[in-house]
């Protein structure tokens, strides 16, 4: 009884001085979304892609014959090819905001020729950072081999999954930004898989595999469906505060009994704005989501 009489005043005086300062609406209290999802399709042009361009070829968008419609085609004599973005932020900045990431990529492999002889080249997901490269490498990253590529009349499906907040390299995947003395690429040795996967700031899919060299080689080859798929923790509703997946009279009591300036900010679950005190802004958040 005493608990219902303080939930039942607490509310009463809680409410009116919130509908009195008028902050009854507007206040946003979405659960987080189980996964965020982006795909480069073409429709819509490179969406801050890249494919590689110069004296030895072209990358350019092709209406038709993707997988389906619109695709890149790649078609370049050089040391190795590349498709890259340092823009789209979708696929950049800190993937250890997710739980888990799929990173994918569909390609069509028209022909790779070395000397006229048919060839394969492996394709590389190459996560990179330049703020933590050293002097002596253009970029620190983390690169997995998603397997080779050979002349091919279907499209294939190149993935990786992968948990960005790893410490160690996960299975299959190698670094790059200093070498071992057999000049195998490596990490530095004071970077961990998931230094880099929080700092993302350039993304490519590539024929260099780090640690080889290689001659002039022919590339000819499509991709379309460049996709990047996270996995959100999983969250309760806001204001869920004893973690029973349901907002009720529970987690009021918990709210109301943290009322006040929190004692010390970053251990103060009732505290659902972020602002350092439980108070009206928070209960409203805490309404909006009851049930
Ligand atoms: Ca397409
Ligand atoms: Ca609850
Ligand atoms: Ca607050």
């Amino acid at each position: 009884m005493k608990s219902a009489r303080l939930v039942a005043t607490g509310l009463a005086t809680i409410l009116a001085s919130g509908l009195a300062s008028g902050l009854a609406s507007g206040l946003a209290s979405t659960a987080l979304a189980g996964t965020e999802m982006t795909v480069i399709t073409f429709d819509n042009g490179w969406e801050g892609w890249n494919g590689t361009q110069g004296p030895g070829g072209t990358s350019q968008i092709i209406q038709t014959g993707g997988n389906p419609g619109p695709h890149a085609h790649t078609v370049f004599n050089n040391f190795g090819i590349e498709w890259w973005t340092n823009t789209n932020q979708n696929f950049l900045g800190d993937l250890t905001r997710y739980e888990q990431v799929t990173i994918s990529m569909d390609v069509k492999v028209e022909g790779i020729w070395f000397f006229f002889s048919p060839v394969s080249r492996n394709l590389i997901l190459d996560l990179r950072s330049f703020a933590l490269s050293d002097d002596f490498y253009p970029w620190t990253s983390v690169w997995f081999n998603l397997g080779p590529m050979s002349a091919n009349p279907n499209w294939v499906t190149y993935s990786v999954t992968f948990d960005p907040n790893a410490k160690d390299l996960p299975d299959g995947w190698g670094g790059y930004g200093d070498e071992t003395p057999q000049a195998e690429p490596i990490l530095p040795a004071h970077l961990n898989f998931n230094d880099i996967t929080a700092a993302v700031e350039e993304m490519a899919f590539s024929t260099y595999e780090p640690g080889f060299l290689y001659g002039f080689t022919d590339f000819d080859i499509r991709i379309d469906n460049i996709r990047i798929e996270g996995t959100l923790p999983e969250t309760g509703p806001v204001g869920d505060l004893n973690d029973d997946g349901v907002v009720n009279v529970f987690d009021l009591l918990i709210l109301l009994e943290a009322w006040g300036a929190c004692p010390n900010r970053g251990n103060c679950p009732a505290d659902l704005n972020g602002d350092g005190s439980v108070n009206v802004f928070d209960l409203l958040m805490l309404l909006e989501s009851w049930g």
